[in-house]
C-alpha cells in the first residue's frame, strides 16, 4: 500500500512541478480493456478494481474502462485485439491459445499444480518465459489470478472413466479438449458466454471448470453432478498491447506495474477465499457436490500422467525449463 501511495503522490507532484503546460500538452490517455466474464464474475471486479487503481495512482493520466461479458471483443477476440492495438488491454484465459504456443498451456497440465500455493510456485517459475513469448508477440505481461481448482460436472453420477464414454463435453482449451478425448468424451470448444446455451440446447452435457463458472452460469439448472477432482487452477492473464505501453510515460508505466501487482495478489487471495463457498452454492442448489471415487480418482490421474507427458514433449526446452524451476522451489 505504502509503494501505491508513494507513486501517487510522486505522480501528482509531477504535475504541479509542470503545472496546467504538460496537462495541455498530453491529454489523458484512455484505455479500453475487454474481459470475457460477466460482471459479477470474480475476476471481472478484480480488473475493475485494478483499472480504478490505475486512474487513481496516475492522478486521472491514463483511465481504464472495463468491457465485461465479451461485450466489446469475445474472449477468443481478445488476445489478438490487443497484440493488434484495437484494444490496449485486455483479459485472457492464456492456455486456450496453446495451439499458438504449447508453453501458453503451462497451468493446464493435469495435477501438476493443484492447490493455490502451488499454483502461485508454478506462475512462478513460468514468469520470464512468458513474458518472453509474449513480448515477442507485443504485449506486456502485467497480472494472473487463477480461477479455483477444476472439477468435473455432469447429468448422472460417474464412478469411472467408462462412465464417460460418448458423453459430450465442452471444452475450453486445447488440455480440456485431449483430457476429452482420452476419456471417451465427445469434446466441443465453448467460451464460457455461451455455456449455458450449449447446456440447454444439448450441445454439452458435460465439462471441466470451477465452481465459479458452475455458480455464475447456475449450472444446476441443467447438470446435478460436481467431481472436485482439483485437476489444475488455470490462470487469467492480464497484458497490454505493448506499442500502448511504451508510449505512456513512466510514471503511468510504474502505476500500471505496481496496481498489477496488487491486483494479481488481491485477485488470488479472492479465488482462494471464495473456493469452498462456490462449492455450497452448488450444493444448496442441489448438486451433489463431492470428490471423486477412488476407482475414478485413479484412472483420472493416469489420464493426467499421459497428458503430461505429452505437454512436456510438446513444449520442449522451454516447458522443461519451467517444470524443473518449479520443481525446485516445492
Ligand atoms: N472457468 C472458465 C475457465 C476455467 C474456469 O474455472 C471456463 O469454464 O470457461
Amino acid at each position: 500500500m505504502k509503494f501505491v501511495k508513494k507513486l501517487v503522490m510522486t505522480t501528482a507532484a509531477a504535475s504541479f512541478a509542470f503545472g496546467a503546460a504538460s496537462f495541455g500538452a498530453t491529454a489523458a490517455e484512455k484505455w479500453d480493456m475487454p474481459m470475457a466474464y460477466n460482471d459479477g464474475n470474480f475476476h471481472t471486479k478484480n480488473g475493475k478494481l485494478f483499472a480504478e487503481a490505475v486512474g487513481t495512482c496516475t492522478g486521472g493520466e491514463l483511465t481504464i474502462t472495463v468491457h465485461g461479458g465479451g461485450s466489446l471483443f469475445k474472449g477468443n477476440e481478445i488476445k489478438r485485439a490487443v497484440r493488434t492495438g484495437q484494444a490496449q488491454i485486455g483479459e485472457r484465459l492464456l492456455s486456450a491459445h496453446a495451439n499458438e504456443n504449447v508453453v501458453f498451456g503451462f497451468d493446464s497440465v493435469p495435477f501438476l499444480a493443484t492447490s493455490f500455493s502451488a499454483s502461485e510456485k508454478l506462475k512462478k517459475a513460468a514468469n520470464s518465459t512468458l513474458t518472453d513469448i509474449l513480448a515477442k508477440q507485443n504485449l506486456v505481461l502485467l497480472y494472473s489470478v487463477p480461477w479455483p481448482p477444476q472439477g468435473l460436472y455432469f447429468k448422472k453420477a460417474i464412478n469411472s472413466v467408462s462412465d464417460m464414454k460418448g458423453i459430450k463435453f465442452r471444452a475450453y482449451n486445447a488440455a480440456t479438449a485431449r483430457l476429452a478425448e482420452l476419456s471417451g468424451m465427445l469434446p466441443v470448444q465453448i467460451e464460457a458466454a455461451e455455456l449455458v446455451q450449449a447446456l440447454a440446447t444439448g450441445v454439452a452435457d458435460s465439462f471441466i471448470s470451477s465452481g465459479s463458472t458452475g455458480y455464475d452460469k447456475k449450472v444446476w439448472e441443467h447438470l446435478s453432478h460436481f467431481y472436485d477432482t482439483q485437476a489444475w487452477l488455470p490462470r487469467n492473464t492480464v497484458f497490454a498491447n505493448k506499442a500502448a505501453f511504451d508510449a505512456l510515460p513512466k510514471t503511468a508505466q510504474n502505476c500500471l506495474k505496481s496496481s498489477a501487482m496488487l491486483a494479481g495478489a488481491a485477485g488470488t487471495a479472492r479465488s482462494e477465499q471464495l473456493t469452498g463457498w462456490y462449492l455450497t452454492q452448488l450444493a444448496a442448489n442441489g448438486m451433489k457436490v463431492g470428490g471423486p471415487g477412488e476407482k475414478l480418482a485413479a484412472e483420472l490421474k493416469a489420464i493426467g500422467a499421459t497428458m503430461s507427458a505429452e505437454w512436456s514433449k510438446a513444449a520442449g526446452e522451454a516447458g522443461a525449463a519451467i517444470v524443473k524451476a518449479y520443481s525446485s522451489m516445492k
